[in-house]
């Protein structure tokens, strides 16, 4: 499906109702329609974080290279997490599917609708043990490699490998 250049993106998927992992499965394959899935993380039961009443979260991270733009990614996002059966009631709470752009090959966007790199990537374990499986070497803001921040992240939230889609 390759047209125009080729984009370099990283997104989050989380899943904390109902048959979760088929959820995250439903996420990867229309993942597949919107560019070419280059890597998958391993799959990692994570404790919810922010609000905290709801169900633990199963995470993976995906790296797509697409020719879509950013906001045309982040419908084709809204449209799977839609086919998911996604509804948006409580900010941070309970999802079938979430998926989150996280980074877009160095763009720096400050828009209402997106902001890249996603603004909460960097404090979150849930987000960067899955990342670090996909680019170890990755450099976040504070210096530290992916790997490294991923590791300091662990040691404070709750995070289990529990296997992987292939
Ligand atoms: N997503 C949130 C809020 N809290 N906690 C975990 N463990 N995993 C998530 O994906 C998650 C969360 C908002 O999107
Ligand atoms: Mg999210
Ligand atoms: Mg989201």
């Amino acid at each position: 499906m390759a047209t125009g250049p080729l984009h370099d993106a990283y997104i989050g998927a989380g899943s904390n109702v109902g048959r979760r992992i088929h959820y995250l499965g439903l996420g990867i394959d229309g993942l597949k329609q919107l560019g070419d899935v280059v890597g998958v993380s391993s799959v990692y039961e994570t404790a919810p974080v922010g609000y905290l009443d709801q169900g633990d979260f199963l995470n993976l991270a995906v790296h797509l290279r697409t020719s879509l733009s950013p906001h045309e990614l982040l419908r084709g996002l809204l449209a799977i997490e839609a086919r998911a059966g996604r509804t948006r009631d409580v900010r941070f709470g309970p999802r079938t599917l979430d998926l989150d752009l996280l980074l877009y090959d160095d763009l720096e966007l400050d828009h209402p609708d997106l902001t890249l790199p996603h603004p909460r990537m960097w404090q979150r374990a849930f987000v960067m043990v899955p990342l670090a499986d996909l680019h170890p070497n990755g450099l976040a803001p504070t210096g530290e490699t992916w790997a490294d921040l991923a590791a300091r992240l662990r040691r404070k939230d709750e995070v289990h490998e529990v296997g992987r889609f292939w």
